[in-house]
């Protein structure tokens, strides 16, 4: 099966002003021939613009660009549905609010598919904030809370037709959680795996656990990479850079266990800031991670399943 890149240059997420230039980005870093290197084919389908969507002020007053958000998950979801028909997406971002549309939209997909969405979600943050928790008013901070059907998003975002349920979501990487997040993580049956853990247990004994889950239910499987899951040491291109994250061959690794499985129908590459960027190197490096995920290996070996 094909893929299919779709552009999606969502700012409306972040006050830290550049993630819109992240589809050039990854084009300019040859994302499309390093796949197609692969034997893959490879069809570009442009760029997706945001859906008007009319709302009210939310009264929570950090809120902002809540409108613009809500316009790209409109557009972002259709688009999701539409290009998964016949290939395997690939989002490029944009900020971290455009999963609220690419996996509402994969979320669709799976129905139409009779079969469940999973989610492994590779990030430093839990993006799990209400409308009416967050303190920054960023909405690249919300994606999971709307996702997952929690309160406060009727009337500002579009309905969700097809929620996620938390508990098949997996959580990789996390080093920055907000209490109001942290009490929402509590008790809602998501696997998450901090650094903590990961430095504990290392990365391929949670993943596998999870690929296992998602293989048994024969489940349809998206992966959202925000760029901060990675150690700013090797990833400077993105605003929210926490320190401790995953290295370079933690997240190889990764991507080369999500191959191996056959599990994996989509892929968002969120958060990379070209702004911040030092010429070009997280572009790359988020192609490359990208090109593991579909198979690009140091040396051929036997794939162990699921
Ligand atoms: C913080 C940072 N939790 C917020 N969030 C994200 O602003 O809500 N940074 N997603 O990338
Ligand atoms: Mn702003
Ligand atoms: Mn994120
Ligand atoms: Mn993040």
């Amino acid at each position: 099966e094909g893929c299919v890149l779709v552009g999606a240059p969502v700012q409306s997420g972040t006050d830290r002003l550049g993630c819109d230039m992240g589809p050039s980005a990854y084009r300019a870093a040859g994302l499309g021939q390093a796949i197609r290197d692969l034997g893959i084919a490879v069809e570009d389908a442009g760029t997706v613009a945001p859906t008007p969507f009319a709302v009210r002020p939310h009264p929570n007053p950090a809120v902002h660009h809540l409108a613009e958000t809500a316009g790209w998950t409109l557009a972002l979801t259709e688009a999701a549905y539409r290009h998964s028909e016949a290939a395997r997406p690939i989002f490029l971002g944009g900020d971290h609010s455009l999963s609220a549309g690419t996996v509402a939209g994969m979320s669709l997909r799976a129905r139409a598919e009779g079969r469940p969405l999973f989610l492994l979600w590779l990030d430093a943050h839990a993006d799990l904030h209400t409308l009416d928790t967050t303190t920054s008013g960023n909405l690249h901070g919300v994606p999971l809370a709307y996702l997952t059907g929690r309160p406060g998003f009727a009337g500002y975002f579009p309905p969700l037709d097809a929620g996620l349920d938390p508990a098949r979501i997996c959580m990789i990487g996390l080093r920055s959680v907000d209490p109001a997040e942290r009490a929402l993580l509590a008790g809602s049956g998501t696997r998450v795996h901090d650094m903590r853990d990961i430095d504990e247990t290392g990365i391929v004994a949670p993943l596998r656990d999870f690929l296992g889950e998602v293989a048994a239910a024969d489940g349809l499987l998206h992966v959202s990479l925000d760029v901060d899951f990675l150690d700013p040491g090797i990833a400077p291109g993105v605003g929210t850079t926490v320190p401790g994250g995953a290295t370079f061959r933690e997240a190889h690794l990764i991507m080369e266990l999500l191959h191996d499985s056959g599990l994996v129908r989509s892929l968002d590459l969120v958060e990379l800031n070209p702004f911040l960027d030092e010429r070009g190197r997280t572009a790359l490096l988020m192609a490359d991670l990208a090109a593991s995920l579909f198979g690009r290996r140091i040396l051929d070996r036997p794939t162990r399943s699921f």
